[in-house]
């Protein structure tokens, strides 16, 4: 309980700050520690409390902050582009920038076949369908909803493994136990643009015979080992929509270097058409437009400033939030190619006391959509929490690092003294952590 005068002190915001310890020597006391005074949504004046725009104040940015907010390369040559495309009178199936966009990728990922579709997650259910995945499929359920759905839309089971707290990927030994007789393949997820365990799924899916496919939506420029994401396992999908470091409006590929697999994943796109009144299999419409690789071409030419300000920002929230008890970011391994397209704090609540979910309404209310990606885990979401009830029970990681992860705006438009004023927010949260909840208290109960 704290008295009238440390509640006045943290509403008007101050001199102190509160930090609990939870180790054994100090278990559950506040102590008082002095800190650098508040700094403000601004940089320059100091802020109270009650500034907070959750508490009544002005947002501290007049616009919404996305995390997803699309990088753009160059306006001119994606609109000489479209000219061009416009007078070819040639708009989809396989035209001229698609292929040129095709080949772009291919090489960045150093493989031989990219075949560019409308999104990845119609490239996920292609290639789940030409690598001939049946039965069960063992895939992270901390993921994006489309890997999962990729694989229940075709009729095959998504079998959630947990995951590694430290890689936030499938954990080797925990697909090692959930393969039964049943299963046909693993589905890897390079979240974050992190690799899985590669090589160690590599000798599990070739022990078991088992089909090995990455879904790598994060990973485009991203290297494990020293070499490019692209070309492991039996094919891996990119995605490239706008919300991705390099979109193509809406896109994505597959990239494999098996000829066959290739060709039929390419027919499979175009309805499984092999000549103008013959189809060799059951086939979908996945095909990307002309204008969507135009998209795609103009943000290659610029990859390499999008992944600087990536990299920039994600330093600046580093240094930003350093020194912040409870928060930490998700780690990138800088000696291999990485793009940094999310920032992904963790939030310890033990230590901050302030709720993730708290931390999220004082960012929303203040006009920073950050999201919480990837809670609560597909195997909490329908279809899957009910056909798979009791799924929680043998997903203990899963379950506590969709806890905790928060992931803040990045990209091309986000600029340092944008992150600076996040970091102030979160700071000033953060560092009153008392205070805040017991104003979110008095709020709630009003
Ligand atoms: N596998 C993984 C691991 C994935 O993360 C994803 C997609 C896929 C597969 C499937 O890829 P695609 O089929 O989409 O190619 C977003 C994206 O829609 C989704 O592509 C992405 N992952 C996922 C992580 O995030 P939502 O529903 O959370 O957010 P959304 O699309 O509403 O966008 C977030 C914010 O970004 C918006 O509130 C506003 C901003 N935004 C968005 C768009 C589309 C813009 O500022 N401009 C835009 O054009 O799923």
């Amino acid at each position: 309980m704290r008295s009238l005068c440390d509640l006045c002190a943290s509403a008007l915001n101050i001199r102190f700050k509160y930090i609990h310890r939870r180790d054994a020597k100090n278990a559950g006391v506040a102590q008082r520690i002095p800190v650098r005074a508040l700094r403000s949504k601004d940089m320059n004046t100091r802020l109270s409390l009650d500034a907070l725009a959750i508490f009544g104040g002005p947002p501290a940015f007049a616009d919404k902050l996305h995390v997803g907010r699309p990088n753009v390369g160059d306006r001119e040559r994606l609109l000489k582009r479209i000219t061009d495309i416009l007078d070819s009178k040639w708009l989809t199936n396989g035209g001229p920038q698609v292929q040129e966009f095709e080949e772009r990728i291919a090489e960045l990922a150093g493989v031989k076949h990219c075949i560019a579709m409308c999104n990845a997650t119609i490239a996920l259910e292609i290639a789940i369908r030409a690598l001939d995945l049946a039965g069960e499929v063992i895939v992270p359920s901390f993921t994006f909803v489309a890997t999962a759905h990729a694989l229940q839309w075709q009729g095959i089971t998504p079998v959630f493994c947990d995951i590694d707290p430290r890689t936030h990927t499938l954990d080797p030994d925990r697909v090692k136990e959930t393969i039964t007789a049943r299963t046909t393949g693993i589905i890897g997820v390079n979240l974050w643009g992190r690799a899985c365990e590669i090589d160690e799924l590599s000798k599990i899916a070739e022990q078991h015979r088992l089909k090995l496919l990455f879904d790598s939506a994060h990973a485009l420029g991203c290297s494990y080992k020293g070499r490019m994401i692209g070309g492991f396992g039996d094919a891996e999908v990119f995605s490239f929509h706008p919300t991705k470091f390099l979109n193509s409006l809406e896109g994505g590929a597959i990239v494999t270097n098996d000829a066959e697999l290739a060709r039929k994943a390419r027919l499979m796109k175009n309805f499984g058409f092999t000549s103008y009144d013959r189809t060799d299999y059951i086939g979908t419409n996945g095909k990307m437009n002309e204008v969507s690789a135009a998209m795609g071409l103009t943000n290659l030419e610029s990859m390499d400033e999008f992944m600087a300000a990536n990299r920039r920002n994600y330093h600046v929230y580093r240094e930003e939030l350093a020194e912040l008890e409870g928060v930490s970011l998700v780690p990138y391994d800088e000696t291999e190619r990485c793009n940094y397209q999310y920032v992904v704090l963790l939030i310890d609540e033990d230590k901050t006391i302030v709720t993730r979910d708290q931390l999220v309404e004082i960012l929303h209310a203040e006009n920073v959509l950050a999201r919480r990606y990837f809670y609560p885990g597909c195997h909490r979401m329908e279809p899957y929490r009910s056909l798979y009830p009791n799924a929680s029970s043998f997903l203990p990681q899963t379950e506590r690092v969709a806890a905790r992860v928060l992931t803040v705006p990045t990209g091309q438009v986000i600029t340092p003294e944008i992150i600076g004023r996040i970091c102030n927010i979160i700071h000033t949260a953060l560092e009153n952590a008392d205070g805040i909840r017991d104003l979110l208290e008095s709020k709630s109960a009003v």
